[in-house]
């Protein structure tokens, strides 16, 4: 309980961190990783990736691999996928979840997953442990025609 209390206050008090942060970029190779924190921190009640919730947008170029790195900090269970559009519990692109993703990761758990952005469109990062989308746990992919990957908080675009 102590420890509960901790960590929601720990929450509170963070800002959150530039999102070029969870965001590497190997362009010789055509690949990006992209980490995702589950509850990084207190950020909407914890329902959020990186501290953001529904607030980033990724982008990246098609013909790319993404490495995904899903890591659970939260004490509930998440998950994260690439999706088409909300309520959809179904990866856009083949291997595009964690394991079981409508049941989640344990606290403390990682699990990857790659996959390449074979087609454009805008699609989202989701949890989709029941009710955590809903909660606006998720972020906005952008599949380009061209470019470079690249996250903005979209809050701090005019
Ligand atoms: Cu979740």
């Amino acid at each position: 309980m102590i420890g509960a209390v901790a960590l929601v206050a720990l929450g509170l008090a963070a800002t959150p961190p530039p999102p070029s942060r969870f965001l590497s970029v190997d362009a010789r190779r055509h690949r990006a990783t992209i980490t995702l924190v589950a509850s990084y921190n207190g950020e909407n009640g914890g329902f959020n990736f990186d501290g953001y919730s529904r607030e980033l947008m990724w982008t990246v170029p098609r013909g790319w691999t993404v490495d995904v790195v899903c890591k659970n900090r939260g004490p509930l269970r998440h998950s994260c996928a690439v999706v088409n559009s909300a309520g959809s519990t179904h990866p856009a692109f083949r291997g595009a979840a964690t394991p079981q993703p409508l049941v989640g990761l344990e606290e403390g758990h990682t699990a990857r997953f790659s996959f390449r952005a074979s087609t454009t469109g805008v699609y989202r990062f989701a949890c989709l442990v029941p009710g955590h989308e809903d909660a606006r746990m998720w972020d906005v992919l952008k599949i380009a025609r061209a470019g470079k990957p690249k996250v903005v908080d979209l809050r701090a675009k005019s």
